[in-house]
C-alpha cells in the first residue's frame, strides 16, 4: 500500500479494500454481510502531536442481512487484522445505504401488490414509477417490525420517461419494506374509487418539457479568467491561500471536513480550528397527515452527505480557475467508490474589501477575494450546496444553499393548513432543515479556550445616562456544559466568542474568534414530540462540550430507527467544565421552510449562513497588506 501522506488523509481505495477484506476474512464471511461504514478512524488531537505516527485504523459498521445482527469494529491496516469487534446495542441500526435505496425501488416496483395498487390508479408502465424509500423513527414505526431493518416509501409517477420523477406523488400509497429481506411487509393504500387519483400537475423544470417556455435571449457571456492561474496551492489534501492553510478531508457521513485551519500571521502559523464539518441534519415535515407524519430525514446520520455528494461540473457549479478533489468512499459490499470532482476549490471576487475617499488623496479601494471550498449533495429530491469561504480579513463564512424539488401532495376540498398551495390542488408541506455544524475551534491553540456569551445591554436613563444612550457589552464566560446550552436572542444580539486567555493581542485583550449566529431557527417542536426526542440537539442554537474525540454525532451515532437522542443531551448531562480548556461548539442553524409558489417546480436556492470572525485575534485590520488593483493609484 502506498505511504500515507498525512494521518488525517481519508482512506484510499486500497485501504478500503484491505479493511473490507480483513472483516470478511475474520467475521463477515458470508455473502449476506453488508457495510454501512468503512471510514478512517481519525487520530485524536494528542496522537497528531505525538512523536510517533498514529496507527492507521479503519472504522467499520456492518451487518448480516441473513439474521440482522450488526457490528462495529476497527481494522488495524498495518497489521491487516480486525482490532475490535462489538455487536451494536439493542435499538441501534446501521445507516441506510445507497444499495438499500435502489434495491427497494427495483424490488417493490415489480411486486404484484404494488403493481395492482398502481393499476387501480391507472398507472401500468412501471418504468415511469419511482419508489423512494425513507428511514423510520422508532416511535412512528409499526411496533411489530421494531426489531427489523425497515423503511417506508413514497410512490412517484413521472408523466414521460424524461419527466421529473418528483412531480407527481401517488398519495396515500406507502409500502413498508424489510430492507434485509426486501420483503413487502405492508402496503398502505387508501385507494377510494369514489375519489379518483388527482390528474398530473405541470411539475417539469427541463425547458423542453415546460409548455410555452422560451429561454431568455439577452444573457451575454460572463467569463471569469485568471490569466496567471489561481492564487492557492493544493498539495495532496493540503490547501494554502493568502495566509490561510488547512487540510481537506472527506467522509461518507459529513462529506467535506476542514482540518487544521490556521492563519499565518507575521511568519507564525496561528491555529483557528482543529476540525469543522456538518455533523447532523434533521428535516422534520410539519404536517401530521398520513402521507407526511413519519417524514423526518436525518440526511447525515441516516444517509450520509458524503454518499449523496455528486460530481461538480466546470462552468455550471463553479466558474474560474478550479481545483477539484475526488472523494473515495465505499459501497455496501465493501468496494471502493470514487466520486470524481467531489470538492471544488476556487477563488471569487467578492466586491469591495475596504475603501476610503480622502478629499486630498482621492480614493483608495481594495477588492476582496475569497477562497471557496464547496461540495453539493443530492438527497433524493433535494439538493444541499455547502460553501466554506475564507476571507482576506481573517473571516470565515459557512453558507448552505437549499434547492431541488419540494415534496408535494394533491388535496381535495379545503386548502390544507400545514402547507402552501404551489400548483393545481397540490400543496408543499411546511418543513424545516436543521443543520448541526461541529466546530472544533482551537483559537491560538487547543488548551486554553473559553466560550464567552456576548450581549448588548442598554442601560436605563439615570444621572449618568440622561439621554438613555448608554449601551454596554456584557460578556459572560460559559463555565460548564449546562451554561453552554444557548439560544439565539435577537433582543440582546447574543453571539459567542471563543477566547484564549493565554494569548493576548497588543491591546492586552485575549485573542478571540466570534461565532456570529446566522439563520438560527427555533425547533417549534413540543418537548414530548417523538421527533424532538430523537433530535434534542436541535432544541438549542448552541451547545459547547469539552473536546472528546469520540463525541462526533449530535443526535447519536445511529439515528436510523432511533427512539432517543444519544448524542449531545447525553454527553452534556455530565455537566463537564468547559472553561479554559479544549472545547467544541455545536451550532444549530437552518431554514424554516414555508414553501412559496416560486419554489415550484424547482426551487431557486434558499441561502443561509453563519460567520466566524476574528475579534481581537489580530492587532488591527489584517487586510492592510492586500495590494491595490494593478494600475490604480496608491499602488
Ligand atoms: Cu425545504
Amino acid at each position: 500500500m502506498p505511504a500515507v501522506r498525512h494521518p488525517l488523509d481519508p482512506l484510499s481505495a486500497d485501504e478500503i479494500r484491505a479493511a473490507a477484506a480483513a472483516v470478511r476474512r475474520e467475521h463477515a464471511t458470508a455473502d449476506s454481510w453488508r457495510f454501512a461504514v468503512i471510514d478512517l478512524h481519525e487520530p485524536a488531537k494528542d496522537e497528531l502531536t505525538a512523536d510517533t505516527e498514529p496507527p492507521r485504523l479503519a472504522e467499520i459498521v456492518c451487518w448480516n442481512r441473513a439474521d440482522g445482527r450488526a457490528f462495529k469494529g476497527t481494522v488495524a491496516l498495518a497489521k491487516d487484522r480486525v482490532a475490535s469487534w462489538d455487536e451494536l446495542a439493542s435499538g441501534e441500526h446501521p445507516s441506510m445505504t445507497v444499495a438499500d435505496y435502489h434495491e427497494a425501488d427495483e424490488v417493490l416496483r415489480r411486486h404484484p401488490a404494488v403493481i395492482e395498487a398502481l393499476a387501480k390508479r391507472g398507472v401500468t408502465d412501471m418504468e415511469l414509477v419511482l419508489i423512494d424509500v425513507w428511514a423510520y423513527g422508532a416511535a412512528v414505526a409499526p411496533p411489530q417490525y421494531a426489531h427489523r431493518r425497515i423503511g417506508w416509501a413514497d410512490v412517484w409517477h413521472r408523466t414521460t420517461p424524461d419527466g421529473n420523477p418528483y412531480a407527481n406523488p401517488l398519495a396515500g400509497l406507502h409500502p413498508i419494506v424489510d430492507l434485509n429481506t426486501m420483503e413487502l411487509l405492508e402496503l398502505e393504500d387508501d385507494w377510494d374509487p369514489t375519489h379518483p387519483t388527482a390528474p398530473p400537475v405541470m411539475g417539469e423544470y427541463a425547458p423542453q418539457l415546460v409548455p410555452g417556455l422560451k429561454l431568455r435571449d439577452d444573457v451575454k457571456p460572463l467569463a471569469i479568467t485568471q490569466p496567471a492561474g489561481a492564487s492557492f496551492t493544493l498539495d495532496g489534501n493540503e490547501l494554502r491561500w493568502q495566509n490561510w492553510s488547512m487540510r481537506l478531508g472527506f467522509n461518507y457521513r459529513e462529506g467535506l471536513v476542514l482540518h487544521l485551519v490556521g492563519y499565518e500571521d507575521d511568519g507564525k502559523l496561528r491555529p483557528v480550528a482543529h476540525r469543522m464539518s456538518f455533523a447532523e441534519m434533521v428535516v422534520p415535515y410539519r404536517d401530521p397527515s398520513p402521507d407526511h407524519y413519519r417524514r423526518t430525514a436525518f440526511d447525515i446520520g441516516e444517509w450520509g452527505l458524503g454518499h449523496m455528494t455528486t460530481s461538480l461540473a466546470l462552468g455550471c457549479d463553479c466558474l474560474g480557475e478550479i481545483a477539484y478533489l475526488d472523494a473515495t468512499l465505499f459501497n455496501a459490499i465493501g468496494e471502493p467508490v470514487e466520486i470524481k470532482n467531489a470538492v471544488c476549490i476556487h477563488e471569487e471576487d467578492d466586491g469591495v474589501l475596504w475603501k476610503h475617499v480622502d478629499h486630498v488623496l482621492g480614493a483608495d479601494t481594495r477588492r476582496m477575494r475569497r477562497l471557496v471550498i464547496s461540495f453539493h449533495a443530492t438527497v433524493a429530491n433535494y439538493e444541499y450546496l455547502v460553501y466554506w469561504r475564507f476571507q482576506q480579513d481573517g473571516s470565515i463564512q459557512c453558507e448552505v444553499r437549499a434547492t431541488g424539488i419540494m415534496i408535494t401532495t394533491p388535496f381535495t376540498g379545503a386548502k390544507p393548513p400545514y402547507g402552501t398551495v404551489v400548483d393545481t390542488d397540490t400543496y408543499a408541506p411546511f418543513h424545516q432543515h436543521f443543520i448541526v455544524a461541529r466546530l472544533d475551534l482551537d483559537v491560538d491553540g487547543a488548551g486554553h479556550n473559553t466560550v464567552v456569551s456576548t450581549e448588548s445591554e442598554p442601560l436605563p436613563v439615570s444621572d449618568e445616562n440622561p439621554h438613555g444612550l448608554a449601551l454596554t457589552q456584557r460578556s459572560t464566560p460559559l463555565q460548564f456544559e449546562s451554561d453552554g446550552v444557548q439560544d439565539y436572542d435577537w433582543h440582546r444580539q447574543r453571539a459567542w466568542k471563543v477566547i484564549n486567555e493565554s494569548s493576548q493581542n497588543r491591546l492586552g485583550s485575549p485573542v478571540s474568534y466570534k461565532l456570529e449566529p446566522g439563520a438560527a431557527i427555533p425547533s417549534f417542536l413540543p418537548t414530548d414530540s417523538p421527533v424532538l426526542q430523537r433530535a434534542r440537539a436541535i432544541e438549542h442554537t448552541l451547545w459547547v462540550t469539552p473536546y472528546a474525540p469520540d463525541e462526533r454525532w449530535p443526535c447519536g451515532e445511529f439515528p436510523n430507527q432511533s427512539l432517543d437522542d444519544r448524542g449531545l443531551p447525553v454527553w452534556t448531562a455530565q455537566n463537564r467544565p468547559i472553561q479554559d480548556t479544549d472545547i467544541v461548539l455545536w451550532y444549530v442553524f437552518g431554514i424554516n421552510h414555508i414553501p412559496r409558489p416560486e419554489d415550484w417546480p424547482v426551487m431557486p436556492v434558499d441561502v443561509v449562513s453563519f460567520w466566524l470572525k476574528p475579534i481581537g485575534f489580530f492587532d488591527r485590520n489584517p487586510a492592510l497588506d492586500v495590494p491595490p488593483q494593478p494600475g490604480h493609484r496608491h499602488g
